[in-house]
């Protein structure tokens, strides 16, 4: 075998020569130059070059337990050697599969007994779909199959995930399917204007309700939504939000799916992000985090009113995939948990998250560039724009965002701009010195933004 360690270029190259890339322009990689990552350790990214990157963005929202944990890889590889493979079809089960179904039920919120096992969050999204309009059919009402969603909300890449996401550009390329709609989102910032948060939170929950008006709740099978929107710009929704769904949604009948694809496994300072709002969901997605993005699993928690029906109906559920509770990737789960509760990393959500938002309040709040300073436990955002006094973005063809994030990268700090919006959602377990360096750093990439933007 190669050993590409040493030769860089040449990695780059048969890159560029055979591998697309997700969520890319092609064009402009193949004109550009891919980064190449190396290795990693705690919270710190190892380049090709050898440059340390601290990753607040925990890979994609997913390494929770950051990235040096010799328990997980004890726990992969005696699975692998044990059973490295078998499948939960046909009435099987193995012995990790059931022990983290036992365990994810300990911890879900109440009346949550069981979970449906894919390998990405798209897969639970998707699961969590199917199985919403079946749970209808099976109370005699195929016509509610519609599912509404948020603007800006991210439910995957799948065509269910992209039709229920409120990605524009995810719809234009084929994410369309029939039977998606989308109503608003409580961007308290961007639109709340001349409201309270609290009346705001109220009007944007009741845009749900003028929808159900609308297309009548006898169509309506489910509202999906993320207790904290991630991939959209760390949405936070104002406390009366969520109450207010959950009010709409039981009185007129209609399932609420919590995708906790980044809320869950702690992120928020909870273990689910449910918990955090007080939201009783009767589905819940969860992915990343579940394995800190060590190994591809997804939970898919079921209510136990769905899960009953199932139950107690009867008639094959037609869906499943080869990797539906993959022994290790359950191994790695339940290493996982152990971590997280052992450690005690819910708690250091919250208490660094508080830390992480001070820190940049120290350096960032009175800068010119930055509107808004938000965040809950380890998640949090910071608004890049053109007028601090009316709110306004800067228009997206100044791209000051990803102008931000090139110079995060290049002060050694991995942050995501979604639009002008920079995004944070580091390992929980990140230190209070990590945390120093996270906000000198992010003040240095925002400095050279808005000196970029005066001489542009
Ligand atoms: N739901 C939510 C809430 C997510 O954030 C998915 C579902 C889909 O998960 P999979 O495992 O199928 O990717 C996600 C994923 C970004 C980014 O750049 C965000 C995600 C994935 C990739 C990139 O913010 N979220």
């Amino acid at each position: 075998m190669l050993d590409l360690r040493n030769d860089i270029d040449h990695l780059r190259e048969i890159d560029n020569a055979h591998h697309l890339h997700p969520f890319t322009d092609h064009k402009s990689l193949h004109e550009g130059r891919v980064r190449v990552i190396t290795g990693a350790e705690g919270v710190w990214l190892t380049d090709g070059e050898g440059h340390r990157i601290l990753d607040a963005m925990s890979g994609l929202w997913c390494v929770n337990v950051g990235y040096s944990q010799p328990s997980l890889v004890e726990a992969a590889a005696r699975q692998m050697s044990q059973l490295p493979y078998y499948n939960t079809f046909f009435s099987s089960t193995t012995m990790p599969a059931a022990a983290l179904s036992e365990r994810l039920a300990a911890i879900a919120p109440p009346g949550f007994s069981r979970v449906f096992y894919a390998s990405s969050g798209s897969e639970a999204v998707d699961s969590a779909l199917r199985m919403a309009r079946v749970f209808w059919q099976l109370q005699g009402k195929p016509d509610k199959r519609i599912i509404v969603s948020r603007e800006y909300g991210y439910h995957g890449s799948t065509l269910a995930g992209a039709s229920a996401g409120g990605m524009r550009d995810m719809h234009r390329q084929g994410g369309d399917l029939p039977d998606f709609r989308q109503v608003a989102t409580p961007y308290v910032y961007r639109d709340a204007g001349s409201l309270s948060p609290h009346d705001f939170g109220l009007q944007a929950a009741r845009s749900l309700e003028t929808l159900i008006e609308d297309v009548g709740a006898d169509r309506i099978a489910a509202f999906i939504g993320e207790p904290i929107q991630g991939a959209g710009g760390v949405i936070i929704p104002p406390d009366s939000y969520w109450p207010e769904i959950q009010r709409i949604c039981r009185q007129h009948d209609i399932l609420l799916i919590a995708d906790e694809v980044i809320c869950g496994f702690g992120r928020l300072g909870e273990m689910f992000g449910s918990i955090a709002y007080g939201i009783e969901p009767d589905l819940m997605t969860t992915a990343k985090g579940i394995t800190s993005g060590y190994i591809p699993l997804s939970a898919l928690f079921v209510g136990d009113r769905v899960a009953e029906t199932f139950i107690e109906q009867g008639g094959e559920f037609y869906h499943g995939f080869t990797y539906s509770g993959h022994p290790v990737a359950c191994a790695v789960a339940l290493a996982n948990l152990d971590i997280i509760e052992g450690q005690g990393l819910v708690a250091a959500a919250e208490r660094q998250g508080a830390k992480l938002r001070a820190a940049l309040a120290r350096t960032l709040s009175g800068h010119p560039l930055v509107g808004e300073i938000r965040g809950r436990g380890l998640i949090g955002a910071i608004e890049l724009v053109e007028d601090r006094e009316a709110h306004r973005f800067f228009p997206g063809s100044r791209k000051v965002g990803t102008t931000c994030r090139d110079f995060a990268i290049e002060e050694g700090l991995m942050m995501r701009a979604c639009r002008d919006t920079m995004v944070f959602a580091p390992p929980l377990i990140i230190s209070d010195d990590e945390i120093g360096e996270i906000a000198s750093r992010a003040a240095r990439a925002v400095d050279r933004t808005w000196t970029n933007l005066q001489t542009a």
